[in-house]
């Protein structure tokens, strides 16, 4: 007898086995058919059950798109059809601007719009770190202050009817706002390290939350860094939206921006412009980029 196919949705991406959640609101335990492990948080799925409670995805849907970091061994997917990321940001533990423009660029590199929340606007170091975004606000980023542990209400009018990634390095908040919005504990990991009185809910698998049935939300384990190796120079210096206005007028048509006589970005730089730190950012970003790729010749973009 032929099994019956169903529709779901990845609402958990545990590495080897995925959550997927039936349009009948109950949820399978899935293992991915074969030895792909190409299914992620928000892909719909077909699904056919094997055992109570458990299934197989048998195919991955066509995703819209698909936000994902490599570096020159492997690829790693974080989630797929989303609308928004949050990058989220706090002034404790000290965030990285490195890490953030990387972010921004991936989200770029995705076709997905981003926004950056700085969390824990109730600690004192609040100003310095709002100060310090104010030149991601000036090239048109939307910074949001926020405070998950005060009032995360103002967020809920950003994320009414979008499939949102909250995104970010650890400790920045992301499972306490899903919690808050869901008014659940969604850091059920955090019993664990809870036990030892650690006090940290280090998420460990990216899941899936329904606010509503058009409002979605993920939460996501905190990363250290965001490798852009399947991004080409160029679609790296089109994902600063301050340098856009340059590309295109360099002296030479193949510019990288990087040290080029007659670089336009670099002059808009020096202009005041084009922020140092930005071009900073930038030009450290290429030469690591050239550098993997002088040394992983065979690595090709997926
Ligand atoms: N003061 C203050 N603390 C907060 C706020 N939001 C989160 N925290 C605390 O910051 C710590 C880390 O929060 P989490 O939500 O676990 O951070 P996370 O981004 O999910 O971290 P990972 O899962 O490791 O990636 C916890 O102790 C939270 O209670 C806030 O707005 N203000
Ligand atoms: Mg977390
Ligand atoms: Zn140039």
């Amino acid at each position: 007898m032929k099994a019956t196919v169903f529709k779901g949705l990845v609402t958990g991406d545990f590495g080897r086995d995925f959550l997927v959640e039936l349009d009948d609101g109950t949820s399978l335990t899935c293992v991915r058919k074969g030895k792909k492990q190409d299914a992620t948080c928000g892909d719909t799925v077909d699904v056919s059950i094997t055992s109570p409670g458990n299934g197989r995805i048998d195919e991955v849907h066509t995703r819209r798109n698909v936000l994902f970091r490599t570096d020159a061994f492997r690829e790693k997917t974080l989630a797929a059809n989303i609308d928004q990321a949050i990058i989220i940001v706090a002034p404790r533990p000290t965030f990285s601007e490195t890490f953030l423009s990387m972010c921004l660029v991936a989200c770029d590199g995705a076709g997905i719009a981003p926004i950056i929340m700085l969390n824990k606007k109730d600690l004192p170091e609040y100003e310095e770190a709002k100060a310090s975004l104010k030149k991601f606000e000036d090239i048109g980023y939307t910074v949001l202050p926020m405070s998950a542990k005060l009032d995360i209400e103002p967020l809920r009018p950003y994320l009414t009817g979008k499939s949102t990634l909250l995104v970010g390095q650890s400790g920045m908040g992301k499972s306490r706002t899903v919690n808050h919005l869901v008014m659940r504990d969604v850091a059920k990991e955090g019993i664990f390290s809870e036990a030892l009185d650690s006090g940290k809910h280090t998420t460990t698998y990216t899941r899936l939350y329904r606010l509503s049935p058009s409002t979605a939300i993920m939460d996501s384990p905190g990363l250290q860094s965001f490798g852009l190796f399947h991004l080409s120079d160029d679609d790296i210096a089109y994902a600063m939206p301050e340098f856009r206005p340059y590309i295109g007028t360099c002296k030479y048509g193949n510019c990288v921006h990087v040290r080029e006589p007659g670089c336009a970005v670099i002059a808009a730089a020096a202009d005041k412009k084009i922020n140092p730190t930005r071009l900073a950012f930038y030009q450290a970003l290429i030469e690591q980029q050239h550098e993997l790729r002088e040394n992983n010749p065979e690595w090709k973009r997926p």
